[in-house]
Order: C-alpha cells, then sequence, then structure tokens
C-alpha cells in the first residue's frame, strides 16, 4: 500500500497520508512522495489540492520509529530533505491548497495542517505541539505561522506545554478556518475543494503570494504589490468573465485562466 494515495477529480487534487496503523506519521519514502505529489499538482488539471489522512489520525508527525533504525536519515536531512520541501511547495504552489484535518495532527503533522491556506478540521480532531515533549524544538514552519495565526503568548505557551487543543477551541482562537461536526466533515470540506476549484485560479494565486509577501514587506511595498498583482488578474479571462457574469446577473464559469 503507497503511504500516500493521489487522485485528480473535479479539478482537486487529493492528497491522502496513508499510513492509518502509525496515525500517518512520516516516514522518508512518504516525504518524499508527498513531495512528489504536490509536484503533479502544478498542472493546470488540477485547481485546488486537499491533503487529508486515512483512518482516525490526519498526521502524528515525524514516525520516531523511523529515527531509531540503523542507517535511518538524520535530523539535519529529515528537515532539509523531507519536512522544508513539503513546506516549501505548499507555500509555493499557485493554486489554493485545503487541510482537512480528520483526526489529530501532531507535531510536524499539525503544522503542515497550519501552514495550508484553508485549514479545517472535524470536531473531534485536535492539534498538538508534540515536540517538546519529546525534547525537540517546534519545526515545519510552526514557529512562523503558529504566532501569526493565534498571537505570541498563546503559541509560545501551546509550543511549551504541549497542550492538546480541540477543534472547537482551535477556530476560536484562528488557528483553523472551521471546525464541522464528525458526521459531515468530509462532506463539508470537500465542498470548500470543489468551490474553490471553480473559482478564478489565477486570482487565488496572486491573493496567495500576496500573503506569503505580506509576511516580509513593508507597507508601502505592500500596496506597491497589491496594484501589480491587480494589475496581473485584471488581465486574466477570468476577470473578464467575472464581470461579464455580474454584468449578466449569472454565476460567473471560471475556467482559471
Ligand atoms: O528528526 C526529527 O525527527 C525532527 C523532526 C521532527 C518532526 C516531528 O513531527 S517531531 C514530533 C513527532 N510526533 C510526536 O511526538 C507525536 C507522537 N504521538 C503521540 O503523541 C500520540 O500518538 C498522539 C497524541 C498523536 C495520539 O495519541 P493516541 O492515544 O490517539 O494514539 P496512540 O495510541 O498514541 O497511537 C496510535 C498508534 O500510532 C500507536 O501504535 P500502536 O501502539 O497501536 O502500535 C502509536 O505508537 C503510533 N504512533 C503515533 N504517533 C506516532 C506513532 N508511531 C510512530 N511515530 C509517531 N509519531
Amino acid at each position: 500500500m503507497s503511504p500516500i494515495l493521489f487522485e485528480i477529480k473535479d479539478s482537486i487534487g487529493f492528497i491522502t497520508l496513508n499510513r492509518p496503523e502509525k496515525l500517518n506519521s512520516f516516514n522518508r519514502e512518504m516525504a518524499l512522495l508527498m513531495q512528489q505529489k504536490l509536484d503533479d499538482c502544478k498542472g493546470k488539471d488540477v485547481r485546488c489540492v486537499y491533503i487529508t489522512g486515512a483512518g482516525k489520525g490526519f498526521c502524528a508527525g515525524q514516525d520516531l520509529t523511523e529515527v531509531t533504525e540503523p542507517g535511518a536519515p538524520g535530523f539535519n536531512e529529515i528537515l532539509a530533505e523531507h519536512y522544508n520541501p513539503i513546506i516549501t511547495r505548499i507555500r509555493k504552489l499557485e493554486k489554493p491548497v485545503v487541510a482537512a484535518v480528520n483526526g489529530v495532527a501532531a507535531g510536524a503533522g499539525a503544522n503542515i495542517a497550519l501552514c495550508c491556506d484553508i485549514a479545517i478540521a472535524a470536531e473531534s480532531a485536535s492539534f498538538i505541539q508534540a515536540f517538546s515533549k519529546i525534547g525537540l524544538v517546534p519545526d515545519s514552519s510552526g514557529t512562523y505561522f503558529l504566532p501569526r495565526l493565534i498571537g505570541w503568548q498563546k503559541a509560545s505557551a501551546l509550543m511549551m506545554l504541549g497542550t492538546k487543543v480541540s477543534a472547537q477551541e482551535a477556530e476560536r482562537i484562528g488557528m483553523i478556518y472551521q471546525f464541522f461536526p464528525d458526521g459531515t466533515f468530509s462532506e463539508n470540506s470537500m465542498n470548500i475543494a470543489r468551490y474553490l476549484a471553480q473559482m478564478p485560479t489565477l486570482a487565488l494565486a496572486y491573493t496567495k503570494q500576496l500573503l506569503n509577501n505580506s509576511l516580509s514587506t513593508h507597507f508601502d511595498e505592500q500596496l506597491q504589490d497589491e496594484n501589480i498583482f491587480q494589475q496581473r488578474a485584471a488581465q486574466t479571462e477570468d476577470f473578464k468573465e467575472g464581470l461579464t457574469a455580474f454584468v449578466e446577473k449569472r454565476k460567473g464559469n471560471f475556467r482559471g485562466q
């Protein structure tokens, strides 16, 4: 069984983390395959990416049994070759990436979810910055995104204490966008992906790039960037269609061009 399941359907790239007996924790094979599948989502046939986990968990981070095996990749390799390239690919992919957190998300698993464009969770899911409990520091961009999502003080406490955060609490504090009851989670989360996949993809890509830039630019520069990207968006076919649809009082039929 492949540790990553992948399918493109209705313009959505579905990536399923598939090591359910280990709560979908990452070994080297799975981390490298995940990078490949994210690359497979670069084409025009994919307009939204949906990442979820098989079985009861989303992802328990690094497979802690792998790191003790003889010949196991070292810590530097694990971050440089496994997690950092996954995070970078998610942030640079020119389309929305949805994390559909179906169950527990711990360590790197939590932080991969939090770097996605929209993180949603099932009511029974939870988030744990598990690193401190085993004597590691948070990685996979957690120290970058978590304080920006929920504020410094709360992020610092969650990372140091390793507190488990319920999906409901995660929504309340702004760590995720929304949680849904378990019974409707699959349908509701896929509806969000389906909706995104029908939207003006280039405008979403430019929005993503602007948000990425906003993390490191100054105000004046950001205003200039908005101007540049707005001009690009205004030249797309989808903008023409959006405008025409508005005037004709109908729903826009966007093609991602
Ligand atoms: O070089 C580097 O390593 C740096 C990179 C670091 C990145 C990281 O992600 S570090 C953080 C690694 N992750 C963790 O520390 C989390 C470890 N897991 C847990 O704390 C708990 O499993 C959970 C809180 C996530 C869930 O608890 P629970 O009670 O729902 O499930 P469980 O019974 O603990 O786990 C179910 C099975 O999955 C169990 O196997 P078994 O006993 O049924 O055969 C458990 O051992 C396995 N499992 C869970 N997490 C991992 C794992 N196996 C390997 N690696 C794991 N991370």
